[in-house]
């Protein structure tokens, strides 16, 4: 007698895993969203579309909900302690590279308290061999600059959520500069969207990157071939 046949997987279709995954996040549906994610980060070998087509896209849906007075303050601290937590779930997927012994420190500037943008990007330097060190939010620059000093960074990358961050961002970057010239220094975040990139590149020795997707390419164009 044959085996009977097991059923079906149902097929990856991004956009219905996407509605799927914004629904669970708006009605604290965890379950939902792990499944989601889980079956995202199935589908896909890097890291670059869940983060930034799945967990970013519902973030910024649920920004706009959130500043339209569509969901309240604390649906959307929900919908942020969800996405936070489920970013754990790729974690064996970061070390499956081998490791080439260069670090990144990955910070956000003084004041600025939206952390998921940085610790994707320090998720995607371990994705690529490198350490990613994420030091957080709000981090004080005083001591951004004594790990600098400690040889904790090959590079280092700053992260810039709110428009009203760009002066803190453009002090780090100056300190960083002055006091560790050869560090090269990377900014991004969605600042950028409201404009100022050119004053933050007006800072010698800093790049101004719009997504992990141009960090994966400065990734590849910085590879150690030793
Ligand atoms: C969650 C959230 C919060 C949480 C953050 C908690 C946490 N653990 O991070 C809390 C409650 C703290 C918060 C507070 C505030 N928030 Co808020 N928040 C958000 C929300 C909904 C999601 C943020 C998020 O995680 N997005 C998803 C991440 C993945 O996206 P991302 O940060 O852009 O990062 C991606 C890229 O930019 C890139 N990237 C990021 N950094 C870097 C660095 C480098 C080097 C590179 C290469 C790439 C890169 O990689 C990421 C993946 O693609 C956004 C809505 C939105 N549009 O994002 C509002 C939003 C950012 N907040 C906003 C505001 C106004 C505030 C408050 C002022 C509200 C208030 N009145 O108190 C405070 C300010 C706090 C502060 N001083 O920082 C505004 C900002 C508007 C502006 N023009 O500046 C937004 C856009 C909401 C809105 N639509 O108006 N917030």
């Amino acid at each position: 007698m044959n085996a009977p046949h097991p059923p079906p997987t149902p097929a990856f279709v991004a956009e219905d895993v996407y509605r799927l995954y914004l629904d669970g996040l708006l009605t604290n549906n965890r379950e939902q969203c792990r499944q989601c994610f889980q079956q995202w980060l199935d589908a896909e070998p890097d890291l670059l579309s869940l983060y930034e087509d799945l967990v970013q896209r519902a973030l910024y849906d649920v920004g706009d909900l959130w500043e339209r007075n569509r969901i309240s303050v604390a649906t959307e601290h929900l919908a942020t302690a969800i996405s936070e937590s489920l970013l754990n779930l790729a974690y064996p997927r970061l070390f499956a590279t081998p490791r080439n012994g260069q670090s990144a420190l990955v910070t956000c500037a003084a004041n600025e308290h939206h952390q998921i943008g940085g610790k994707m990007v320090a998720d995607l330097f371990e994705f690529h061999g490198w350490r990613g060190c994420f030091l957080g939010a709000n981090t004080p620059l005083r001591d951004v600059l004594a790990l600098v000093g400690e040889k904790w960074a090959d590079v280092v990358a700053l992260s810039v959520a709110m428009t009203s961050g760009l002066a803190d961002v453009i002090d780090a970057a100056t300190a960083i500069r002055t006091a560790f010239p050869a560090v090269p220094i990377l900014v991004g975040g969605q600042a950028r969207r409201w404009g100022g990139r050119e004053r933050v590149e007006r800072v010698p020795g800093v790049r101004c990157l719009a997504s992990l997707r141009d960090l994966t390419i400065w990734l590849k164009e910085n590879e150690n071939h030793d």
